[in-house]
Order: structure tokens, then sequence, then C-alpha cells
């Protein structure tokens, strides 16, 4: 079966200088969406918030004071903060850090007629900037994130996106990640997401991969443990498409003169002499994360036996429902989709079922753009259309701690709208296994509608504070308890809170994950960071609304919460943190809930004590703390080999002020290193990576040095009277 089916002259070669002129980027927004053009005639200049991100905004414009008190820094961060919002009301921003993005992307462009409404060559140039600026120092490929080391997957996927944008295999860029290809034994070792988009690519054998089989579909939901349904939900609507082209063998041309090329180019032996029925289980040291489980080879064993075998008229039956599923997936996300991996797939569905020419195809071109960030290092996939909702819900709570809302009246008005349009206003109208929307506020915008635990209770606590700092009311009573039944739809049996959903299926299915780079992605888990934040939310709908709904069954979520953060904490007085780097994420969070669920306090908890002790023994030299992803991966406290981060300094000191640590000099040294990092325009220099997914791969969140040192020194200030920058002698 062949995708690209007309015929396209080759893609031209792309020089290796090719670059577009920074001072013609302009970030648009519309409604909570946000995207990049370019616009080379254009006359206006540019805004303060495009400048930012393409590194363009002095560091000292000799605008602001040099901060007298701890106060007068934060007002310098929100003075900076108040010229990066959008039109919208949020904050925009990056949102890059996985490698294994971009390359989906441009495969379903090149495999769909390479439409240039797709992906645009300004795009295009500076994604083959990006993709030259994140190359491995010193030997060049890339890892399955910005600061992972060289592996197959990011190495042989991004050389094949170069290829595709029309760098030459003799370019530098392209010589050197062959060779590290080459030391890695080729491409034939890439975990099996690798092999599918290779597969697409006709650069690798559909026979090289375990199945993935369309008709798990078509089972019956009740009682079946292994229905996708059950699935976490990135897992789940990742391998719904991925089924359907799998089912239908899709790949490009083989004749295709780039095909032929890269076959030539990924690997160690010649292409047409590699057994490709070995390949399953055939992953390169460096690249796997989760071992191969022997329960797991033999499952996969006997799914391939099946697809041996399998019927014509239920794989037809098993794909057409596959299909509309997909379509489901794009109607109730407006084709923003949940994420970029299933965004790129369901284009190929959505081409290979409806044309180039259909109105769904465009529907998906025009939203591409809202996965893009432009930035000073070229052009990136963000890990979702954005992180809207979440910066601008930490941002309002930070400003409110600091008692500064009501000094930024517009900023502050324009973030209650956002924060009012963004909240999602109906549950999904199409089946795709869906938890309740309705009420939900998403990570990113409404228009992809995705109910995520902590996200609801952040913008439903945002919300309240910010009303209530403001004295106006733009979100009802009634919509409010739309937002609390959300939440009181999501604890686990455990008591704790999972990401998008109920946890719905069985452990042991992890034994099954066919990814062998990611952990933890079959189902859901509880957890503390998601529970903290809904037991935080419940609790700012008890103290500000109070009226009555649903009281018991508030009372007795935050109760059962409390202990699932009880148990989950560690001997060592630590929690692990799942989507933050990582310790100091998590054992902030935790100590939110605690405090402020249970009245705990230092002198009266075991608890708090054994988690400040933790913090307080990993501070550093020069007051500050700093991890390095590594510890997501480990499970352990690794330090971050460049010294303290302010991100993670920030979180250990609001965990430790809101704990009531005793010993001011303790915190006071950390406050210090904030202060020290400050730049004379109120923000920070970018440090290490923030975020994490699945314990072995890194995501930014860039803005969170911006907010989160902020919300610490308002903390300090308010809890010790807002003392001196420089103690006096
Ligand atoms: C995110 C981003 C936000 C994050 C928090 C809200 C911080 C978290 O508390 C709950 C989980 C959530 C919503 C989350 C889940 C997984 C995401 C969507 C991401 C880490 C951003 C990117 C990642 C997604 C899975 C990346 C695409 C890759 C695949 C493996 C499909």
């Amino acid at each position: 079966r062949v995708l690209r089916t007309t015929h396209l002259p080759p893609v031209p070669e792309m020089p290796a200088d090719a670059r577009t002129e920074r001072s013609k980027w302009f970030l648009c927004v519309d409604d909570g969406r946000q995207w990049w053009e370019y616009r080379p005639d254009a006359k206006e200049p540019q805004s303060d918030l495009d400048r930012f991100w393409l590194g363009q905004v002095a560091e000292d414009d000799g605008t602001l004071p040099a901060p007298q008190t701890v106060t007068g820094a934060v007002r310098n961060s929100m003075q900076f903060l108040a010229r990066l919002q959008t039109e919208s009301g949020h904050w925009a921003g990056e949102y890059g850090g996985p490698m294994f993005l971009i390359p989906g992307l441009v495969i379903a462009w090149y495999v769909t007629g390479r439409s240039e409404t797709l992906l645009p060559q300004a795009y295009r140039i500076e994604l083959v900037q990006y993709l030259r600026h994140r190359e491995v120092q010193p030997n060049g490929g890339w890892g399955i994130h910005i600061e992972s080391p060289a592996t197959v997957f990011g190495t042989a996927l991004n050389y094949v996106a170069l290829r595709i944008l029309g760098v030459p295999a003799h370019d530098p860029v392209c010589e050197r990640a062959r060779k590290v290809l080459h030391s890695l034994g080729g491409a034939t070792g890439i975990p099996s997401w690798g092999k599918f988009w290779l597969s697409v690519m006709n650069c690798y054998d559909w026979n090289g991969l375990n199945p993935i089989p369309p008709e798990l579909w078509l089972l019956p939901y009740t009682a079946n443990p292994i229905h996708p349904g059950r699935m976490w939900v990135h897992t789940r609507m990742v391998y719904l498409p991925m089924s359907y082209i799998y089912a239908r063998r899709l790949s490009a041309e083989a004749h295709d003169p780039l095909v032929q090329a890269l076959r030539s180019e990924l690997y160690v032996e010649p292409f047409d002499s590699i057994k490709w029925s070995a390949q399953k289980f055939n992953v390169c040291a460096v690249d796997r994360y989760i071992p191969q489980s022997s329960f797991g080879k033999l499952a996969w064993t006997v799914i391939g036996m099946y697809e041996a075998v399998h019927s014509t008229w239920l794989r037809d039956w098993a794909v057409d429902h596959v299909r509309q599923l997909c379509f489901n997936e794009d109607d109730n996300t407006e084709f923003l989709d949940l994420g970029p991996v299933n965004k790129a797939l369901n284009i190929i569905v959505t081409y290979h079922a409806c044309g180039a020419d259909s109105d769904r195809f465009r529907a998906h071109e025009r939203t591409v753009a809202d996965f893009m960030w432009m930035a000073d290092d070229g052009m990136r996939m963000n890990g979702t259309n954005g992180s809207q909702l979440w910066d601008t819900a930490f941002i309002v709570q930070a400003a409110t701690e600091a008692q500064i809302v009501t000094e930024y009246p517009d900023t502050s008005a324009r973030a209650l709208a956002f924060l009012d349009a963004c909240q999602i206003k109906r549950d999904a109208p199409f089946e795709t296994y869906r938890q309740q929307a309705k009420g939900a506020w998403p990570f990113s915008n409404r228009q992809q509608s995705y109910t995520v635990s902590d996200c609801t209770a952040e913008g439903l606590k945002a919300t309240l504070m910010l009303q209530s700092a403001l004295g106006s009311k733009r979100v009802s009573d009634r919509r409010v308890q739309d937002s609390v039944d959300v939440l009181l739809s999501m604890p686990n049996r455990d008591g704790g809170f999972a990401s998008y959903e109920i946890i719905r299926g069985p452990t042991w299915l992890e034994a099954l994950n066919p990814a062998e780079v990611f952990g933890k992605i079959m189902i859901e888990y509880s957890y503390p960071e998601c529970t903290t934040s809904s037991v935080l939310g419940l609790m700012a709908y008890t103290k500000y609304i109070n009226d009555g709904y649903r009281t018991k069954e508030v009372a007795r979520a935050i109760h059962r919460a409390v202990k699932f953060i009880l148990k989950d904490q560690r001997k060592d007085g630590s929690w692990y943190g799942a989507w933050g780097v990582c310790f100091t994420y998590a054992g902030w969070f935790a100590i939110e809930s605690l405090v402020a669920a249970t009245g705990a306090t230092y002198a009266t908890s075991d608890s708090l004590r054994r988690a400040c002790a933790f913090l307080v023994a990993h501070q550093r030299e020069d007051g500050g703390w700093g991890e390095s992803y590594k510890a997501c991966e480990v499970g352990e406290w690794v330090e971050h080999p460049q010294g303290s981060q302010v991100v993670n300094t920030a979180w250990a000191l609001l965990a430790l002020l809101r704990a009531g640590y005793p010993d001011e000099t303790v915190i006071r040294k950390g406050v210090d290193l904030l202060l020290r990092r400050q730049l004379p325009n109120g923000s920070y220099r970018q440090e290490g990576i923030e975020g994490v997914f699945n314990k072995n791969c890194m995501i930014s969140y860039p803005n969170y040095k911006l907010y989160f040192p902020m919300w610490a020194l308002a903390r300090y200030a308010n809890t010790y009277k807002d003392p001196k920058v420089v103690e006096d002698a």
C-alpha cells in the first residue's frame, strides 16, 4: 500500500546557511490558541513577547530599579511577566524538549504530498536550524530529549527528518549523525516507535514490528482488562491511528529516490539482506529503558501468531471502526488532538481515508502551527499545543500570594478572562472513552479540551483566588460546581489522583508495554502532584464558595487523598516527582496539601519534619538546590552537574516555608541565591531542563524560571515581613 501517490519533484536541497530573518517572526494568538507567523515584508515592530523568545530582550535595559527589599525583587519579576502576557490573557511559551516529535510530523508531511500549508518553507528552514542546534556535542546525533546522550531513536529519526527537509547526505551534520548511528549498530535496533515511523517511510519492513492489531478496539469494554479504552489516554490515542496505518501497511513509494537513499544510509548492512522478522525485539542497549519481560515477549509472540492468520473481514471491520474513532478524536478537539504524536498520525490516517483535498485534511493542516514554536535556536515541535492554562494558573497564584494583582488591573482582568474562556463547557460529543470534560480545565486550551485532574484544580484555584482579589465574578458558582464534579469523578481507589482519568486497567498491563523507551505508560497511576493539586482545588472551592454542594463528598475526597500522599512518602522523607525534576518538585506539592488539608505543622507532624530534613540535607553550599534530570530515570536524588538551579531552589523554598521550617538562615541562603540570579530586567537565565514524562523523556518548562522564584520570594517576604535585599551590617 502506497502513501504518497502523487508524483512530486525531489525536495530541493537546503543550503547549510538557510535561515529566516529573526525580526520577522510574530506570535499570533486567538482565544487561547497560539502560533508563529513569518512575515518577511512586515514593517511593524515585534512585541516584547516575540523578542523575548527570539533572544532579543536585553537582560539589563535600565528601566527597573535595583530591588531594595525582597518585595522589590518580586515586583521586578511581575513587571517582566506583565510584558509577556498575550492578548488572549494567557502566558505563552516554548514547550519543547522531546526529540522524537519533529520526525513524525516531517514524515507525515512527506508521505501526504508535502503541502506548503502543512509545513511552510519558513518553518522547514527553522526546523533544520533547530536540529542543527540540538546535535549532541561533541560527536553528533540526537537523543530522546535535548539533554540526552545520542540514541538510535533520536539519531535515526532526526536524520531522516533532516534528509526529508533537504539537507544533503554529505552535509557534516548528516555525516556525524551517520557515524554515531552506525557505531550504535545502525537503525535495525531502533525502538518500536522508530520502527513504526521508518516503516511509514518505507525504510524499515512492517515484518520487523510487533503487530498493532486494530481488532483490540472491537473487544467488549466491560470486564475486559485489555480493551485499549482502559489504557493511559496517551498510549491508546497513539496506538489507535498506528493500528490503522499498520493494518493497511501504509508506506511511501519504494522507488522514491529519497527512500532508496535512506535505505542505504541508515544501516550497517545492505537493506535487502536484513532479516526483518528477527528485529521485533531488537532494541539498542543505549535506547532501552524498560527491560523486556519474558511475559511481554510471550504475549507479543502470541499476538504475532494471530497476525499471521487474521481474518480479512474482521480486519476491515476493525479498520473502519478505528478510522471512525480517529475522526471522533479530531472532531472532539478541533483537530488539535491529544498531543503531537497522534496529531501527526491522524494526519496520515485522514490523508489515506479522505484525500488531501478533503475538508478534514485541510482542517488538520491549519492546526499544525499550534504545535510549532519559534525561538532563537530555530523551530521545534512542542510537547502539546502549548502550556497556556498551566502557566497562567501558576502566575496568577504567585501574583495573588504576592498581593500585587490589584496593582496590575489590566493584566489581572485579562488573565481572568482567559481562565473563564479556558474552562471546558461541554463533554466530548464523540465517543473516544473520555473522562467527564464539562467543568474541567485543560493543560493548554479549551479547544483541545482534554480534562486533566491537576489542571482542573489549578485552573479552579487560580480563578477563585483572582475573582476574590479583584472582587469580580466571571465564572458562575454553577460552573464551579461543574469543576467540583470533575474532581470528584477522579479519585482512584487508593485515594490519589491520576493525570487524565481514573485508573481503568490492571497493573500487569505494564508488562505488555511495547514502547521500550517509556516507563509507566500502559495505565494511569496516582501521583502526589496531581493529588495535591486536586486537594487544594477542592479546598479552594470550600473556602471561596462553600455553598453546601457535595460537601461530604468533598471532605471525604480530601481525607482519602491525604492518606495517599502520606503513604506515598518514602522512608527518607521524599516524594518522587513524575512530571517535574524531581524530588524538589513532588516534595513541594506534597507539603502544600499536607499542611493545607490537615493543619499539620513542623512541630506536630513527623511526616513534615522528615520531608524538610530531606530537602535541607540536599541544600548546596551556595544556598540553592539543583537536581539533574537523571533523578527521574533512576528514582534517586542526583545532583545537577551545573550546580544549583533556580527552579529547584524555588520549589524547595516554597516547601520549607509552607512547612514552617524553623531555621530562617537555611531559607535565607536559598532566597539569596534567587536574588543573586535575578537579572536587572526581572527575569532569570535559562538553566537545566525542568520537566519529565514517562520517567525517561524530559520536557522544557522555560516559564518556570520566571514565576516560581517570584512565588518563593513572595512567600518569604510574607513570612518574614519583607526583609531587605542586603541585610544591614
Ligand atoms: C504533560 C504535560 C503536563 C502534565 C502535568 C499537568 C504537569 C501533570 O501533572 C499531568 C500530566 C501532564 C498533563 C502531561 C502528560 C504527558 C504529556 C502530555 C506531558 C508531559 C506533555 C507531553 C506529554 C506527551 C505524552 C508527549 C507526547 C509523547 C508521547 C509518549 C505520546
